[in-house]
């Protein structure tokens, strides 16, 4: 039984070594040293190239090295094997830390206070509004959306939340569906978007969706986005900032990676640039749940956090 490991972009190796030492039994292949196709039973990919799964007889599952699944899914030769994908609290707790900070660096004004500093100027802003005076709103409840929220509620920000189907959280309000959307982005002065990348979330964010966000706030609207780039209009961003629709932005994600030098969101100081790293999957958190799901399912458990084809996510 053995491990096919297709990544791009990643260094295999500390994948490799993780995966060794959690599954000695388990001979790991890469495309690259990959002789007997038929000797495959499970997948592990990272933006695999499109059709390096292809012709494996014995394959039993693919699993996903990050949460999203939109590399996996857009293989148009991809096999009808189940698709798992990391649900794990490191990469939760991480996401969570990179949407808490991003948020508190749009209401505490940080980069009006950093430029400050550098022109060693003294003055405050006497109204800074409290965290419950700011209204978060996610879009996405899902395993993150809803880390984030819990803790950036805990901070005493007014959170609400949108998703797809409906949900109840205690707590805060929540909003699903088109005409949800809406009523959500009426109250919100922050905007984070933990979403899945999918035909339904491609190009969500863009001057139609800003333009909704209101201007009655003391903060905002800004907007941060850590789910995917594909669901952001990158022009329409920076034609927000520009024109003053939207005071700041903060961007892990984009629509191209990595983002390309031309970029005018590079250069800009209403916004915060990170290289989709707010959550990374790291090696050692990650390779041990694989190796438990592996464990899992040859002891005849059935998957858990599987991905509906359909739905994209
Ligand atoms: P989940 O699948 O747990 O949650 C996805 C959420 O998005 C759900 O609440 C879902 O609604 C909602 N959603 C999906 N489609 C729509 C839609 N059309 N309209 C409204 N809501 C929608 O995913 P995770 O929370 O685990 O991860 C979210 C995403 O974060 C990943 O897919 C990935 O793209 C991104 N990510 C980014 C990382 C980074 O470092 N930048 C790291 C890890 C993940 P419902 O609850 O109704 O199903
Ligand atoms: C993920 C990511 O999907 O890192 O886990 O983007």
């Amino acid at each position: 039984m053995s491990l096919l490991l297709a990544v791009t972009g990643w260094d295999p190796d500390p994948w490799l070594a993780r995966l060794r030492a959690l599954l000695p039994d388990h001979p790991i292949a890469t495309p690259e040293t990959l002789k007997d196709l038929s000797h495959i039973r499970y997948a592990l990919t990272w933006r695999h190239r499109p059709g390096a799964l292809v012709d494996l007889p014995n394959l039993k599952a693919i699993f996903s090295l990050g949460a999203g699944v939109d590399h996996v899914l857009e293989d148009p030769r991809l096999p009808d094997a189940p698709i798992v994908r990391v649900i794990d609290p490191d990469l939760t707790a991480r996401m969570s830390e990179w949407v808490v900070l991003q948020v508190l660096l749009h209401h505490r004004q940080f980069r009006r206070y950093d430029l400050q500093q550098q022109q060693k100027i003294w003055a405050e802003d006497e109204d800074q509004p409290a965290a419950s005076d700011v209204r978060v709103g996610l879009l996405g409840l899902g395993e993150l959306g809803r880390d984030a929220a819990g803790k950036l509620k805990a901070l005493g920000f007014d959170v609400a939340g949108w998703s797809r189907t409906p949900k109840s959280v205690e707590g805060f309000s929540t909003y699903h569906g088109a005409q949800g959307l809406d009523a959500l982005l009426a109250r919100t002065d922050i905007l984070v978007s933990l979403l899945p990348l999918t035909p339904e979330t491609r190009g969500l964010i863009d001057a139609k969706l800003i333009a909704k966000l209101p201007r009655d706030g003391r903060i905002g609207p800004a907007l941060i986005n850590a789910g995917r780039g594909g669901s952001q209009v990158e022009a329409d961003i920076v034609a927000a900032l520009d024109s003053g629709r939207l005071k700041g932005a903060s961007l892990d994600v984009f629509e191209t990676e990595p983002l390309p030098p031309s970029s005018p969101l590079w250069g800009r100081e209403d916004v915060f640039v990170s290289p989709h790293n707010a959550a990374i999957s790291e090696p050692g958190a990650v390779a041990k749940y694989i190796a438990g799901e592996i464990a899992a399912l040859e002891r005849g458990t059935v998957l858990s956090n599987l991905v509906e084809r359909e739905r994209g996510y």
